[in-house]
């Protein structure tokens, strides 16, 4: 594959985070919908009702839709507002993890669980308890552990919370104060609860100094999404308001990670949101953007592009519009 392909034809669909699993290629993506909401900050106008799992066999080959893998209504706590997700696997069973806003328009982050990739998945009765925020993204380390990178400002509500507790009243930090952290948790041995309480995973400059919370070019917003290259740990993530995908090289999977670069200069809409994922050999970035609907920011399509590194392990930049 040496170009950009759109995946799925016959429904907006965006967030994809891709795995492959017994060989095959899994994507996970929330499912657009046109519901009449007015777009704002909050991202009301987002107002996903359930998830679909594809698959295919090859990078360029035909996309399966497995259908309905979860619906807000099989989901006792959840109010409205299915958002990005991923799914792990752990001894041959299958976990879909998604944030949804509970009854209270609190977002959480929940757990479903399959006895295949492609579901259907069973809900637990509660979210995950002293989850909060919004895109979680489940990565396995090299010691077989599984972490959970989480949490999106703005409409994802991280700048309601410090230290793992809601504020009063949030807001983000002071422009010349450090940037809102992203949030890094071991799970548990069971993948149903965190084994710990969630830490900040911290994005420093080349000099060693945190991102600040006025450098929108950098700091992270949303999007978190982990992998390994070569041994080391590329944590990249959307900025949000600026609109492009960066990431950050650490030693370990809770960092410090050091600010790299761009690795999606913006794409037609308003989000930006990926994954990367290494298939038979070859590096790919799964993505979305709003071309396919004519630019409506809420109704999104996923594509590949080929992704690659230079000798020294930096990502080489994409174009979002080419
Ligand atoms: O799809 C809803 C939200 O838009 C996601 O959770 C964010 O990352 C952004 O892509």
């Amino acid at each position: 594959m040496k170009k950009a392909r759109y995946l799925v034809e016959n429904h907006f669909m965006a967030d994809p985070a891709v795995h492959v699993f017994q060989d095959k290629i899994y994507i996970y993506p929330s499912h657009d919908v046109e519901s009449g909401i007015p777009e704002n900050d909050n991202g009301d106008h987002f107002d996903m009702r359930d998830y679909h799992v594809f698959s295919m066999d090859a990078i360029d080959g035909p996309v399966t839709d497995h259908g309905v893998a979860l619906d807000i209504k099989n989901i006792p706590w959840a109010g409205r507002q299915l958002w990005d997700s991923d799914a792990a696997t752990k001894n041959g069973k299958y976990y879909l993890y998604f944030p949804a806003k509970d009854k209270t328009d609190i977002f959480r982050i929940g757990v479903a669980t399959s006895d295949t990739p492609e579901g259907p998945f069973t809900p637990e009765d509660h979210p995950i308890p002293g989850s909060y925020s919004i895109d979680p993204c489940v990565f396995e380390g090299i010691d077989g552990s599984h972490y959970m990178y989480f949490g999106g400002i703005w409409g994802g509500q991280l700048q309601r919370y410090r230290n793992n507790k809601a504020l009063e009243c949030g807001a983000e930090p002071e422009d010349n104060a450090p940037a809102l952290c992203p949030k890094v948790v071991k799970l548990a041995d069971n993948m149903l609860h965190f084994a710990e309480e969630p830490a900040d995973l911290v994005i420093v400059d080349e000099q060693g100094n945190p991102l600040q919370a006025g450098d929108h070019q950098r700091r992270f917003f949303e999007a978190s999404w982990m992998h390994c290259y070569q041994g080391r740990y590329y944590f990249s993530y959307s900025t949000g308001n600026t609109h492009q995908i960066c990431y950050a090289i650490g030693d370990n999977p809770y960092g410090p990670f050091t600010y790299q670069g761009v690795i999606l200069t913006p794409v037609v809409g308003w989000t930006t949101h990926h994954s990367i994922v290494e298939v038979q050999g070859n590096w790919y970035l799964f993505h979305h953007d709003c071309v396919p609907s004519g630019g409506k920011t809420w109704l999104r399509s996923v594509k590949v592009v080929p992704l690659t590194y230079t000798t020294n392990g930096a990502i080489k930049t994409i174009d979002g519009k080419a």
